[in-house]
C-alpha cells in the first residue's frame, strides 16, 4: 500500500525542481513565497486544535506564521496549508441519468491515520431544487447515520437549478445555481482535503456572510464568519459563548448577495467541529462516519426550509392544549406547593394550561415511580386538573436506577430481561450515575426492544398518574460518573481532539466505547435524544390514544417531527433574555417549531423587572413555560408581585385570543415545513435591513413581536420592513418605506405590530385553551395599501392523532367592499362561529362585509367610523 502511496507522490510532484525537499516522508515543504501569498482571512488551518508549534506545521508541509502584533486573534491560524497543497485528485468520473460517480485517488499522505486512499463521489440530482453528495469509502462501508429518517421518492428532475462540476483541473468540484452562476457550494480547492478514518475535513467558500443556522450553540441569529468555531457534541451545558450544548443541527441558510437563498445539510452523527472565517469560507471536521450533504437551492429563504424539512422531516402538529402556557419549576418538593403554586397563579388570574413536576415528585429521584409521602394525592389531583380542563406534565430521566433490589423496580428488571441496556465494551451492562441514588444504567433507544420496554414503563406509570406530557430531560445523553473508567482506546482518544466543554469526550457523558444497538456510542453519541424522543413520542400517543406531548432536551436533525425543544437552564440575565430569540429562531429553522426557552430564568435568582419582560416574550414563543432551578426564590407570576401579573396577564390575554392563528400556523409548518416563529430575514429576504435582525420576530407573516428587551426604557426602535403596519393596541396605522420608529412603551406592554394584508382569526381569551376554543371566532382583517388582505384558519378537535379528514380550513380574503370566507375542507368538528369581522386600514371608505361561501354566516354591518370601521356579523 505505501509503496503506490509513494509512486503517486512521484508522478504527482514529479515536475517540480530538485531544491523542494520532502520531509517527515510525505509533506513537501512549504514554499516561503507561497506562504507570504496567503492573505490572513484564506488561510486554511492546517493544525486544529491549540497544540501546534513550528516544527509540527512545518513537519506537515504547511505554513507557519505567528500572528503579528496588530491583530493576534487567537483563531487566526498560524499553521495553514500551501496554496499548492494538494489532496485527493479525481480519476474517473461518469455521468450517470440522475447524478453522477466519481472516484477520488488520495496523491500524499494527510497527517491523520488511516487515510482511505479512494473515495468515491456520489451526486444525486434529487429534485430540480435538491441535490445530494456524498463521499463514501466503496471498499468498507463506514458508520451511516439512520437519523434523520430519510424517505425521498425517486430522484425526479426536469429544470434543475443547479449544475455540480467537476473542476477542469480535477481537483475540486462547484455546485453552481444555474440562473446566476453563483456558487453555493465552492470546493474547487480540495488542498486541505481530507477523508481519514477518524478525521474527515473539508471546506466551501461561501458567497456571502448571511449565514444562519449551525446548531445548538448561544450565538446570534446571523452567524459570525469571523473565525468562529462550532462543536456539535451533544453536551449537558448551560448555553455560554463558544460552547457546545444540548443538540446537533449541522444546517445552514445562506442569503446570496443576490438575495436568493440556499441551504446546505450534512448528515453525519458524529462529532462535529465547523469553523466559520471571513474568506468567507466554512470548514468541516468530523471524527467518523461519512459525508453525506443536501444542498438546497430555494431560491427563497421560506423554499430553503421547506426542502430541508422535505428531507428530514416536517414537524408534528402539537396538541392544542400545549399552546397553552406552562408552569414549572425544579424544588416544589411536594404534592401541597405544587397545589399551592398553581392556586396562586389561578387566583392572580394566570390562565395556567399545564402544571408541572419536576424529578421533585419521584421517589429517590427514580422514574417512573413518585413519592407516596410527599406526593401522596398525586393521581387525584391529575385527576382533578383534567376536570378543570388543565392538564399536567412530568419530567422523565433517561437513566433507570441500577441499584434497587431485586424485584423492587421494574424499570430495571424488565430492561435487563428485554436487554436493552447500553453496554460497555465488553458487553456487560454501562453503569454510570446521574440522579439516582447509587448508580444508573440507560436505555438503548436504538435496540428493538425498546419500544416495547418503554412504551411499557409509561403505560405502567400513566395507569398509576395519568399525565398528559412527557419532559425528557438529561438524555444528551448526561452522565456523571464512571466507576468502572472508561477503557483506553482510539475512539476515547481520537487522533483529533474536538474542542468539546471539559475536554474529554466522555465527559459527562458516556464512554465512547460503550455499545448500542445501532452501533458505538463514539459514532452515535449525538443520537440518544433524537432516538429517545422518537420512542416517547409515539408509545405515549399510543398510550393516550391522542397526539403526544414532548419536549427533548436533546436534538437532533429532523426532530420536529417527533415533538419539541426547551431552551435549557439559560440564566436569569437580560442577556440571557435576548439570546432566546435568536436560540427559537434557530429551532423554527431546523423545523423545530414547539420551542421556547424558561422564562424568567432558570439558573440564578431572577428579578422583577427581568422577569416583568421575560413573561411578555415568553408569552409569545410558541412553547410558553415559566420554570426556574431549584433553591432559588419563586418566579411564578403570582409570586412576583403585581407589576408581573398585570404583564403576564396581558400578554397571555393576547396569546390566548390568538390561539386559532398559533394553532394554524403550527398546521402550515406540519404540512409545508414553514415557520410559526420566523424570522424578519425569512419574511423578508429582499430587505437586506432584516439580516441582522434578532430582537424581534414574527408570527407567521403577520404579527411583529418586538419585546422590549430593557427593564424600562420610555421607547424603543422598532424596524418595520416596506408596507403598511399597524400597532395591535391602538389599530394606528404605520407606513414604512424599510425604517425604524420609535415606539413609546411602558411596563406592562409588549409592543405588536399587525402587517397589512393580514387577516387574523382570534376569540376571546379564558382561563383554559379548552374554554377559549368555546368561543366565536373574530377576524382582524388590516388591510394594506391596496384595501386587500387575506389570511386562514385550520381548526380540527386539537388532539386526534389523524384527523383524517375532519379538520375545517377556512380562507379569508378582503378586497375592495368585500370580505369573503371559503372553506377548503369543512370537518365533523367545526370552528365555532365566526361573530365579528374587525376591518382596520380602510379609511373613509363604507366597506361592506360580505361572507360568500358559507351560508351559516349571514353578516350585518353594526358600525363604522371614518379610521376604523367595525363590522360584526350576526347569527
Ligand atoms: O441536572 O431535573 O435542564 O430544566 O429542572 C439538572 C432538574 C437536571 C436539567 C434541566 C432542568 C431541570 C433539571 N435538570
Amino acid at each position: 500500500m505505501k509503496r503506490i502511496i509513494l509512486s503517486l507522490i512521484v508522478v504527482y510532484f514529479g515536475n517540480i525542481s530538485a531544491n523542494d525537499k520532502t520531509t517527515n516522508g510525505n509533506f513537501l515543504k512549504a514554499d516561503p513565497s507561497q506562504c507570504l501569498a496567503v492573505p490572513q482571512n484564506e488561510r486554511l488551518d492546517c493544525w486544529p486544535g491549540s497544540d501546534g508549534n513550528q516544527e509540527k506545521c512545518e513537519s506537515r508541509g504547511c505554513c507557519w506564521s505567528p500572528p503579528n502584533s496588530v491583530r493576534g486573534l487567537p483563531n487566526i491560524p498560524y499553521c495553514f496549508y500551501q496554496p499548492k497543497a494538494e489532496s485527493y485528485k479525481f480519476t474517473n468520473v461518469s455521468e450517470l441519468p440522475d447524478g453522477i460517480s466519481a472516484f477520488l485517488e488520495r496523491s500524499s499522505k494527510s497527517p491523520y491515520p488511516r487515510d482511505v486512499s479512494t473515495i468515491q463521489l456520489i451526486v444525486t440530482y434529487q429534485s430540480d431544487s435538491i441535490l445530494r453528495f456524498k463521499i463514501i469509502d466503496p471498499s468498507n462501508p463506514r458508520f451511516e447515520s439512520p437519523f434523520p429518517e430519510i424517505d425521498l421518492p425517486q430522484p425526479k428532475t426536469e429544470n434543475p437549478l443547479y449544475k455540480f462540476n467537476i473542476e477542469n483541473d480535477k481537483q475540486g468540484f462547484k455546485i453552481i445555481r444555474r440562473s446566476d452562476d453563483s456558487v453555493i457550494f465552492d470546493a474547487s480547492d480540495l488542498s486541505n482535503f481530507i477523508y481519514s478514518d477518524q478525521f474527515l475535513q473539508i471546506t466551501t467558500k461561501l458567497p456571502s456572510t448571511n449565514i444562519y443556522g449551525l446548531g445548538e450553540e448561544r450565538k446570534r441569529f446571523r452567524v459570525s464568519t469571523d473565525w468562529k468555531q462550532i462543536t456539535f457534541f451533544n453536551h449537558d451545558a448551560a448555553p455560554q459563548d463558544n460552547v457546545n450544548i444540548y443538540g446537533t443541527h449541522p444546517f445552514y441558510l445562506l442569503v446570496e448577495n443576490s438575495t436568493n437563498a440556499h441551504g446546505v445539510f450534512l448528515k453525519n452523527s458524529n462529532g462535529l467541529e465547523l469553523v466559520l472565517q471571513p474568506t468567507p469560507a466554512l470548514t468541516y471536521r468530523a471524527i467518523g462516519g461519512i459525508l453525506d450533504f443536501y444542498v438546497f437551492l430555494g431560491p427563497t429563504p421560506s423554499d430553503v426550509l421547506k426542502q430541508y424539512q422535505e428531507v428530514v422531516g416536517k414537524p408534528k402538529m402539537p396538541p392544542y392544549w400545549s399552546l397553552g402556557f406552562h408552569l414549572c419549576r425544579w424544588g416544589i418538593i411536594d404534592l401541597e406547593s405544587t397545589k399551592k403554586v398553581l392556586q396562586r397563579n389561578l387566583d392572580a388570574g394566570i390562565p395556567i394550561e399545564t402544571q408541572w413536576n419536576d424529578l421533585d415528585y419521584m421517589e429517590d429521584h427514580n422514574d417512573f415511580t413518585y413519592n407516596k409521602s410527599a406526593f401522596g394525592g398525586l393521581p387525584e389531583f391529575v385527576q382533578e386538573l383534567h376536570k378543570q380542563g388543565r392538564r399536567y406534565a412530568i419530567l422523565i430521566d433517561p437513566g433507570v436506577s441500577g441499584s434497587e433490589l431485586p424485584g423492587s423496580y421494574p424499570p430495571y428488571d424488565r430492561g435487563v430481561e428485554l436487554d436493552v441496556f447500553v453496554k460497555n465494551s465488553t458487553g456487560q451492562i454501562f453503569i454510570g450515575k446521574v440522579w439516582n441514588s447509587l448508580t444508573t444504567v440507560f436505555p438503548d433507544f436504538t435496540h428493538p426492544n425498546a419500544y416495547t420496554y418503554w412504551k411499557e414503563m409509561l403505560k405502567e406509570f400513566h395507569d398509576l398518574v395519568p399525565f398528559d406530557g412527557a419532559w425528557i430531560d438529561m438524555n444528551e445523553p448526561s452522565n456523571s460518573e464512571w466507576p468502572y473508567g472508561c477503557p483506553d482506546s482510539e475512539l476515547e482518544n481520537p487522533p483529533y481532539r474536538l474542542n468539546t466543554d471539559g475536554g474529554a469526550l466522555h465527559e459527562k457523558t458516556f464512554c465512547m466505547t460503550a455499545k448500542q444497538h445501532l452501533g458505538v456510542h463514539y459514532d452515535i453519541h449525538n443520537l440518544y435524544g433524537i432516538s429517545e424522543a422518537n420512542i416517547t413520542s409515539r408509545a405515549l400517543s399510543e398510550i393516550l390514544g391522542e397526539r403526544s406531548f414532548i419536549i427533548s432536551r436533546s436534538t437532533f436533525s429532523g426532530q420536529g417531527r417527533y415533538g419539541g425543544h426547551w431552551g435549557g437552564d439559560v440564566y436569569s440575565t437580560w442577556d440571557e433574555l435576548r439570546y432566546s430569540i435568536p436560540h427559537l429562531l434557530d429551532f423554527s429553522l431546523f423545523g423545530m417549531p414547539l420551542m421556547g426557552s424558561d422564562i424568567c430564568g432558570f439558573n440564578d435568582n431572577t428579578t422583577e423587572p427581568l422577569c416583568n419582560r421575560w413573561m411578555q416574550l415568553g408569552a409569545f414563543y410558541p412553547f410558553s413555560r415559566n420554570h426556574n432551578s431549584e433553591k432559588l426564590m419563586d418566579q411564578d407570576p403570582a409570586a412576583m408581585g403585581e407589576q408581573v401579573i398585570r404583564s403576564s396577564i396581558k400578554a397571555l390575554n393576547i396569546r390566548y385570543s390568538l390561539l386559532p392563528f398559533l394553532y394554524t400556523l403550527f398546521w402550515h409548518a406540519s404540512k409545508n415545513g414553514s415557520t410559526v416563529a420566523r424570522p424578519l430575514m425569512v419574511e423578508f429576504p429582499d430587505d437586506p435591513n432584516t439580516y441582522d435582525i434578532d430582537t424581534a420576530f414574527l408570527w407567521g407573516s403577520a404579527l411583529l413581536i418586538a419585546p422590549v428587551l430593557e427593564d424600562n426604557p420610555s421607547s424603543i426602535s422598532v424596524y418595520l420592513p416596506k408596507g403598511r403596519w399597524y400597532n395591535f393596541y391602538d389599530r394606528k396605522p404605520l407606513n414604512s418605506k424599510g425604517e425604524y420608529f420609535e415606539i413609546a412603551v411602558d411596563r406592562e406592554t409588549i409592543p405588536l405590530f399587525i402587517r397589512g394584508g393580514s387577516i387574523i382569526p382570534m376569540q376571546t381569551p379564558a382561563n383554559t385553551t379548552e374554554e377559549v376554543r368555546k368561543s366565536d371566532i373574530k377576524l382582524l382583517v388590516a388591510l394594506d395599501e391596496d384595501g386587500k388582505a387575506s389570511g386562514n384558519l385550520y381548526w380540527d378537535d386539537g388532539v386526534s392523532v389523524d384527523v383524517g379528514s375532519d379538520y375545517t380550513v377556512l380562507e379569508f380574503s378582503a378586497e375592495g367592499n368585500k370580505v369573503d370566507v371559503t372553506s377548503s375542507n369543512l370537518g365533523r368538528t367545526p370552528p365555532p362561529k365566526i361573530s365579528s369581522i374587525e376591518v382596520i386600514g380602510n379609511g373613509n371608505q363604507n366597506m361592506m362585509a360580505d361572507i360568500l361561501g358559507i351560508d351559516r354566516y349571514p353578516v350585518k354591518v353594526i358600525c363604522g367610523n371614518p379610521t376604523q370601521i367595525l363590522y360584526y356579523i350576526t347569527h
